[in-house]
């Protein structure tokens, strides 16, 4: 009696973690070269400073996107930017990968304000709404670019490493 009520427990436990992780948005890790680890959903960026831009996709059509300054959220992880992003600092790169695997790099000068007035957007919605599934909840615009290769979608996880050893 009092093992089946132990497995019924062991077995009520694993169903609540399971719900939670199915009922939960997508998270966006952000790790590596962090002082602070990070793990967003939406909502968390939701709160964070918005931007938004126009730019021309991969079809020349143009759309408003909307979002977080990708340096913004990396400050938020404590990232040497600003003033820290100078010495050893600069052969650093942010490694950017999607749930189908795709992956894109930056180097930190392309994201930081004092380096560039370009504005690489983690964006979230496009013309009003949410990014559409297959595309979000996460993705990059960076309207900067000529091609949109490194417009990578679905982001999952957030790397920022050193170049060298
Ligand atoms: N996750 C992911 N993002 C990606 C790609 C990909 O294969 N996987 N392809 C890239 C390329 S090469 C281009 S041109 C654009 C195309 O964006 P679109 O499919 O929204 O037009 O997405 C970029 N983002
Ligand atoms: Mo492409």
């Amino acid at each position: 009696m009092k093992k089946s009520y132990r497995l019924l427990t062991v077995l009520l436990l694993f169903s609540a973690v399971a719900f939670a992780q199915s009922s939960g948005q997508p998270e966006l890790s952000i790790t590596g070269e962090v002082l602070k680890p990070l793990s967003l959903t939406p909502d968390d960026l939701s709160k964070m400073p918005q931007s938004k831009l126009k730019a021309k996709d991969r079809d020349n059509a143009e759309h408003e996107y909307s979002g977080v300054a990708l340096v913004e959220v990396l400050k938020a992880a404590g990232v040497t930017l600003g003033g820290q992003l100078r010495g050893e600092n600069l052969a650093k790169y942010v490694l950017v990968t999607a749930a189908d695997n795709y992956q894109v790099l930056y180097a930190l000068p392309e994201l930081d304000p004092e380096f560039t007035s370009d504005m690489v957007l983690l964006a979230t919605m496009v013309d009003g709404k949410p990014l559409p599934k297959g595309e979000g909840p996460f993705r990059l615009v960076n309207p900067a670019d000529k091609k949109q290769a490194r417009w990578i979608r679905e982001i999952r996880s957030i790397k920022v490493q050193f170049a060298r050893d």
